[in-house]
């Protein structure tokens, strides 16, 4: 199809915290590289994101800093949208779903569903707090745990044993907001009956998106339809949200979930009176950059909504990408374990540039990938400066030294096979770039364009101007070789400013400044021209583009993660409140992984077993020693839970473990199992022990 406009979203960050660098790798970078090049190609384009400024999360960062909702959305609506803008995301419009044209558009949005007929009605029991006249989410519900007797456990977990728990568990649970016992009473909601839209999705994903989306994507789609999709809940009892538009619905909101989409929608109002040609019109290519924990919500829930509203266009793509883990650990905000974007940027003035070029070259485009300091100096100093600074700044100092600092002449009558070579590699660049870009390969992209500066070094290396001009009279004779040669490194250095534009459009800028040229020229159609620089233009002398990352900031900033770590951990066991914040993201649902016969699943040998001695092993952070008692014998196990409990916390605690699971070395240590352990979305690791004390070797079935 040939697409007259581009729309292109970004995932709304919640408003309840800063964003960090996972953020940026796994959603705003990737879009950002498509926006601009898209902009370079010089098509109809707009940007959209803003804060997510309703749902649970919003509300229990209120509560844990004891301030309002509404502090909580302006305190980091600030703090994100300058660590974007400071990054170089250039959005066409930055905007807030607290915005009264959201408000507006989201409610008209579900009067129209609510016309229609589109939903379902439904009454259910849930726990209320009387005295505020508040229905309670399960986090705001604390009680006595059935298997530790901890008085102040939480309506979903446990903090003091781990245990996974729901409201009906506890014993006499209270309101976290006016400590009062909690009654049960009816309350209505409107239910969106995905399974309506069932056949409609299976078509448009499963037959029509098999080989367009990325395979992780198709996949936890596929997944999710192949169990069957249920009616949800698209309200929410709270006082903070958008209103739902029906009379005697007070006190209900529009479930996040529903109205956060809707706000791409409604920032687009807000930045053009053109809205409706990017939404409504067939010709518009609408693609929705995520991470991966956001998939379901953007491939099947608002598509359904889309689809039962009518009249808008539907998601060409939606290139999630999968998460990056930070020094061999996962992202976990309530630990701090998270490298923020605004803190980089305070740390690491004017070097936007290098974290973009180290997230984009290692982004969890397929896989999760790992972040760590250490690579992060390599790859900085190693390839973006050792391969394309080196090469921008030897042709700039030759060209001053060897040709009076003007360009030279191309003598196009004698060029040999070498620069024919180099020549056919400029052009051929800009269609390797292309096609990775359009494909949503950003780092087989950037890989390319750093290529093409490998092989400038290398075209430099073998014609080594230098030895050419050894004595004056040497230079005389050979100039007109010096002159090619030079001619085209500053053509190619030219042509690098435009194929790295949409990656690193800091340097790209700086690279146009230091030849003279106004940004015009990294125009797209410009790339593969080797007469971007006229012949005897002047241009500014050399300047390094990248400096090197020093040793000391790398153990600073590894230090800075450790200490962060041990103040959010002590934090969180000497303030309860804190620890109800554990889970902060409004229902990150794992896809459901595909069905395997009973026969499969009976493979598997689940045991209980008592940890009897945990130790740390040597030169391993995460692992711990573990002698479990199964019943028959005690076995050794190496876990890598090292960096979520100490060995004395864990000694005496019943497990499950998998018990035939094939022995594995690690740091030396043979593994004869392993440890069943759920994870939370924020990272945190839970025992799965039986609830009560069990007899060791028997079987979990
Ligand atoms: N705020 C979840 C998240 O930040 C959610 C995205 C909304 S996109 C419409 O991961
Ligand atoms: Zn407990």
């Amino acid at each position: 199809m040939d697409y007259k406009r581009h729309l292109v979203t970004a995932a709304l960050p919640y408003a309840n915290g800063p964003v960090h660098i996972g953020h940026l790798a796994g959603c705003y970078l990737p879009a950002d590289i498509y926006v601009r090049y898209q902009r370079a190609q010089k098509r109809d384009v707009k940007f959209i994101c803003g804060s997510d400024e309703h749902g649970v999360p919003i509300t229990i960062r209120a509560m844990r800093e004891g301030v309002t909702p509404q502090d909580v959305v302006d305190k980091y609506n600030t703090i994100i949208k300058d660590s974007f803008a400071g990054m170089g995301i250039s959005f066409d419009i930055y905007s807030r779903t607290s915005n009264k044209i959201h408000q507006e558009t989201s409610q008209a949005f579900f009067k129209k569903l609510y016309d229609d007929g589109a939903f379902e009605e439904r009454e259910s029991e849930q726990y209320y707090d009387a005295e505020k006249d508040v229905f309670l989410a399960d986090r705001y519900i604390i009680g006595t745990c059935p298997n530790c007797a901890n008085p102040n456990a939480y309506g979903d977990q446990c903090e003091k044993c781990g245990s996974t728990l729901s409201p009906e568990q506890l014993i006499e649970p209270r309101s976290a907001l006016s400590n009062s016992p909690l009654v049960k009473k009816a309350t209505t909601h409107w239910y969106f009956p995905l399974n309506k839209y069932e056949d409609f999705l299976k078509e448009w994903i499963v037959e029509g998106k098999k080989d367009e989306w990325k395979s992780n994507v198709y996949g936890q789609c596929k997944s999710w339809l192949d169990s069957g999709l249920q009616p949800r809940a698209m309200t929410r009892d709270s006082s903070w949200g958008v209103p739902v538009p029906l009379p005697g619905a007070k006190g209900k909101v529009l479930y996040v979930w529903f109205d956060a989409p809707i706000g791409y929608i409604s920032a687009t109002k807000e930045l053009t009176a053109q809205w409706s040609d990017y939404w409504c019109k067939e010709d518009t290519k609408l693609v929705h950059f995520i991470g991966k924990d956001n998939i379901v919500f953007h491939c099947i829930i608002f598509p359904a909504m889309l689809k039962a509203h009518g009249g808008f266009v539907l998601p060409e793509n939606v290139p999630a990408n999968e998460f990056l883990n930070i020094e061999g650990e996962k992202v976990s905000t309530s630990r701090n374990w998270a490298v923020w974007v605004d803190e980089y940027i305070k740390d690491f003035p004017d070097q936007q540039d290098a974290l973009r070029y180290v997230l984009c070259a290692n982004a969890p485009e397929s896989k999760d990938n790992d972040f760590t300091w250490k690579d992060f100096q390599d790859r900085v100093n190693n390839e973006l400066s050792a391969v394309l600074g080196n090469f921008e700044n030897r042709a700039f100092v030759l060209m001053h030294k060897l040709c009076k600092g003007r360009v030279p002449a191309l003598h196009a009558d004698e060029i040999n096979d070498m620069d024919k070579a180099l020549m056919a590699d400029i052009r051929d660049a800009k269609t390797k770039v292309e096609n990775a870009i359009e494909s949503y390969k950003f780092r087989e992209g950037l890989a390319e364009v750093i290529d093409l500066a490998r092989k400038g070094n290398k075209y430099l290396q073998d014609n080594a101007p230098w030895s050419l001009a050894k004595t004056p009279e040497l230079q005389e004779a050979n100039q007109k070789r010096i002159d090619i040669c030079m001619h085209l490194c500053l053509q190619l250095t030219a042509n690098l400013a435009i194929l790295l534009n949409p990656f690193l459009p800091f340097t790209a800028g700086k690279m146009c400044k230091k030849m003279k040229v106004v940004e015009r020229m990294l125009e797209w159609e410009n790339a593969g021209r080797i007469d971007l620089l006229k012949v005897n233009y002047p241009l500014l002398p050399p300047e390094l583009l990248f400096r090197k990352i020093e040793d000391e900031e790398v153990a600073t900033q590894v230090q800075k993660l450790q200490d962060n770590l041990k103040k959010a951990t002590q934090a969180i066991v000497e303030n309860s409140t804190a620890a109800a914040v554990k889970a902060e993201q409004e229902t990150p649902l794992a896809a459901p992984k595909a069905t395997i016969t009973f026969d499969d699943f009976a493979k598997i040998d689940l045991r209980v077993g008592t940890i009897l001695k945990a130790e740390k092993v040597e030169k391993a952070d995460k692992l711990l020693k573990l002698e479990v008692d199964m019943g028959t014998e005690v076995r050794t196990i190496v876990s890598g839970i090292a960096m979520h409990f100490s060995p004395e916390e864990i000694i005496g605690k019943q497990v499950s473990v998998v018990a035939n699971l094939a022995p594995r070395k690690m740091r030396g240590i043979e593994s004869n199992g392993m440890i069943l352990m759920a994870q939370n979305a924020d990272g945190k690791l839970i025992f799965v022990s039986p609830l009560a004390t069990a007899d060791n070797g028997s079987e979990v079935k």
